[in-house]
């Protein structure tokens, strides 16, 4: 069975030293916790930071965002083999404030994609429709697509290699959020363009998550949700405390 996934995405929030203050909280607070696995996405300059202090922990480090090219002449990139020797075992790809602010294309998706796969790092892919897309009855026109081209020329070996977060645009720091049917109806559909682009058993172990607006009080209810694999959290991961209540779902 799939194993569930609670990501915080921090944005760029947290610096060093908050970063530092974070994890003395947060490592305290999640000791004990089973059952479910926690990666922590902090900004570039907080990653050593962070994989400094959760070295031996359960908490796993993911980066925000990667250049497919190994190195070069690109100002202000990152390599999937700089974040590799962090090490990064994640790095989200195609978030909906890149797509939107940093001309993020899903060419430029499906390119980092194949790049991080060569390293074994796992790629987090977003994808989500807009405000307008979703009143037009058009959420699956978008999604589906973004997945398909998302995964062009892209072998899986089990699934368990990437990741998705289905984040609706227009529940992202809104405090919009879908309901937990919405959610679900969208994965469900996910899953299953997954599984017509390789093969059930790939489809089943693809964890997808839910992202936008998720806080600790609604994140039971979206758990229980038979498609929905785990979460990606902004906001609401930046404080150990309420990061803390929404790993600690179960309890
Ligand atoms: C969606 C989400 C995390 P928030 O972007 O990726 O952010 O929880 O603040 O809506």
């Amino acid at each position: 069975m799939r194993h569930p996934l609670i990501a915080g995405n921090w944005k760029m929030y947290n610096n060093v030293s908050e970063t530092m203050r974070f994890f003395d909280d947060f490592i305290k607070l999640v000791e004990n916790l089973e059952g479910v696995e926690i990666a922590i996405f902090p900004p570039f300059t907080s990653l050593w930071e962070a994989a400094k202090k959760t070295a031996g922990t359960k908490i796993k480090i993911g980066a925000q965002n990667v250049h497919w090219e190994e190195k070069g002449a690109f100002t202000g990139e990152i390599s999937p083999n700089m974040l590799k020797e962090i090490p990064c075992e994640y790095v989200i790809i195609g978030h909906s404030e890149r797509r939107q602010h940093f001309a993020e294309s899903d060419e430029t998706v499906n390119k980092k994609v194949r790049a991080v796969l060569k390293h074994g790092i796992k790629p987090v892919i977003c994808v989500g429709e807009n405000l307008k897309q979703r009143e037009e009855n058009l959420t699956l026109k978008v999604v589906l697509p973004q997945v398909r081209k998302a995964l062009a020329d892209v072998e899986l070996l089990s699934g368990e290699e990437i990741v998705f977060a289905y984040e609706p645009i227009w529940a992202i720091g809104t405090g919009k959020v879908a309901t937990p049917e919405d959610a679900q109806e969208v994965i469900k559909s996910i899953r299953k363009e997954i599984e017509t682009l390789y093969n059930k058993n790939i489809a089943e172990n693809i964890r997808i998550l839910y992202g936008g607006s998720v806080k600790p009080d609604n994140i039971k209810a979206l758990m229980q949700e038979r498609d929905i694999d785990g979460v990606l959290v902004g906001g609401a991961s930046v404080d150990p405390q309420s990061f803390y209540k929404i790993c600690a779902y179960k309890e």
